[in-house]
């Protein structure tokens, strides 16, 4: 079995991605907004669903709307491997949905974007959300974190360790909790409760949001929550003050480095469950809090762009936004999301959404923008977050190393050429497909056709489909029978990408694998 960790190496001199030659003052900053299960459905600036969102859409009203760009994944960790590591994450076995008491996945060894924009003499920051571990696997949240974000390439880190809805709930600030009272320790498990402290299924009274699947342990803030925990009540996050929190973070740093280029992830956490925007949101769109979360999101987006242009540096700036898988609306609480969407889509015209194998699961909004570099318009260029590494890389002149998966469209993210990827591996769950051109491959796989908590179609087929996304968005029509010759060609294609990454059985395998635990879902 080929299941090792794939580990490239730095090749020497700036000859190796023949970037520009820019001092540091020169160089342009880099903002990467990326958004939690907003699908590209839920942008209106993509025409195909109902909520309003101007401050992404003024965005594209100047920069490049991708129309054709995909995460790897179709769940965030893996997605957000992919994008900070430039590997494919099925590549690691650990690269799944993490609990929030897991280890960091990115080994410190290896090299990755933000190392990169450091090496570039970026300062780099990682603000907001994270989901890729933290700590060596047997975390005391009581003291220093380590490794944590900063030791993957992050100068400045202040994040939540996994999701809005998994424990613990509070602020991570470069590997220390925000706010910690020694005398009120926080202890974290996944496997069991601590004596005496309530839970969704003990005290359902507590709770203002009652669950539906999934989230029935710890309670904070009347919100039922993945896994259990005890104490730091000083430190606990207020979820209705998330996005303004993050969002007065991102402005700090910009101030503090205003004067320096710098790399800035920003990992807003909406409309990821649970859905708590703040109060001034609520009722803004008529499809309950999660499009009102949307809204919040968009606001967060046009604030921090607002900011950098009182600042003077959004013309130095690339603005890029996107999401890192498509969306779901009802993901483990009665929040209405499904009753209320009516006429909205938040996956647009295609099929599935997060979980999915089928495009919805993948195909994401990514908006691109840099003043006097960006070309306006929309493309329809097959670029990946994964190929964000080497293209930046090659913006910025940066030293991007050989044997990544990750391939170079700089122009192409810039809205001047129209090159983009032959192919794609798309990951939902550790189930593989392929897309070339406008062809989707998706082999067979054993497991549920729909997830019943979620409802999401989870394009499990029982034989090799294929698809043409142009014709047939929502991936309606098997046409394998029709093009023979494609689809034998890209069988063989599929199979000498992933090798023995594919397996039919994989999904009953990992939960043999995996002991039982809280993060079953
Ligand atoms: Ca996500």
């Amino acid at each position: 079995m080929r299941r090792i960790l794939k580990v490239p190496v730095l090749v020497g001199g700036a000859a190796a991605v023949a970037g520009c030659a820019q001092s540091p003052s020169e160089k342009p900053n880099v903002l990467l907004i990326v958004a939690d299960d907003l699908g590209i459905g839920d942008v209106s600036c993509y025409g195909m669903g109902k909520i309003h969102t101007p401050n992404i859409d003024s965005l594209a009203s100047v920069g490049v709307r991708f129309t054709n760009a995909y995460a790897t994944s179709a769940t965030s960790t893996p997605s957000r491997y992919a994008m900070f590591t430039g590997l494919y994450p099925w590549t690691n076995p650990e690269a799944r949905i993490l609990p929030g008491d897991a280890p960091l996945i990115i080994p410190t060894d290896i090299p990755t974007l933000p190392k990169m924009m450091q090496a570039e003499g970026y300062s780099t920051a990682a603000i907001g959300k994270w989901h890729l571990g933290m700590g060596d696997g047997h975390i005391d949240w009581n003291k220093h974190i380590s490794p944590c974000a900063n030791d993957i390439g992050f100068d400045y880190s202040c994040l939540i360790a996994a999701t809005n809805d998994r424990v613990p709930t509070v602020y991570v600030e470069n590997g220390d909790v925000l706010g910690l009272d020694p005398d009120d320790p926080i202890e974290v498990s996944y496997k069991e409760n601590f004596e005496g402290e309530p839970t969704a299924l003990t005290n359902p009274e507590m709770l203002r949001l009652t669950w539906h699947h999934g989230h029935n342990c710890s309670i904070v803030n009347g919100v039922p929550r993945i896994g259990y925990m005890k104490g730091g009540k000083k430190a606990l996050w207020d979820d209705e003050k998330m996005a303004d929190y993050f969002l007065d973070c991102v402005k700090g740093y910009i101030d503090e480095h205003s004067g320096e280029p710098f790399f800035l992830y920003y990992g807003l956490h909406e409309p990821h469950v649970p859905r708590l925007p703040a109060e001034r949101f609520l009722g803004s769109t008529p499809y309950g809090t999660r499009g009102d979360a949307v809204v919040e999101a968009d606001w967060c987006v046009g604030e921090v762009i607002r900011y950098l242009d009182r600042k003077g540096l959004l013309d130095n700036t690339i603005v890029i936004f996107t999401s890192d898988n498509g969306p779901v609306l009802q993901d483990g609480y009665n929040d209405l999301a499904d009753s209320l969407v009516a006429d909205h889509t938040p996956s647009g015209i295609y099929r599935g959404g997060k979980y999915s194998a089928y495009d919805g699961g993948t195909h994401i909004p990514m908006v691109v923008y840099w003043k006097g570099h960006t070309k306006t318009g929309i493309s329809d260029a097959f670029l990946s977050q994964l190929d964000l590494f080497a293209s930046i890389g090659r913006i910025v002149g940066g030293n991007v190393p050989e044997g990544l998966d990750s391939q170079e469209y700089a122009k192409s993210f810039l809205g001047r050429s129209k090159d983009g990827r032959s192919d794609l591996i798309l990951e939902a769950k550790s189930h593989l497909a392929l897309k070339e051109g406008p062809w989707l491959l998706i082999p067979p796989y054993k497991g549920l056709k729909v997830r019943p908590d979620t409802g999401t179609e989870l394009g499990n087929l029982d034989e090799y489909t294929l698809f043409n996304l142009v014709d047939d968005p929502h991936q309606d029509k098997d046409i394998s029978a029709a093009e023979p010759q494609k689809f034998e060609k890209m069988k063989a294609t599929f199979h000498t990408m992933v090798g023995d990454y594919y397996d039919p059985d994989i999904t009953q395998k990992l939960k043999q694998r995996t002991a039982p635990s809280v993060d079953a879902r």
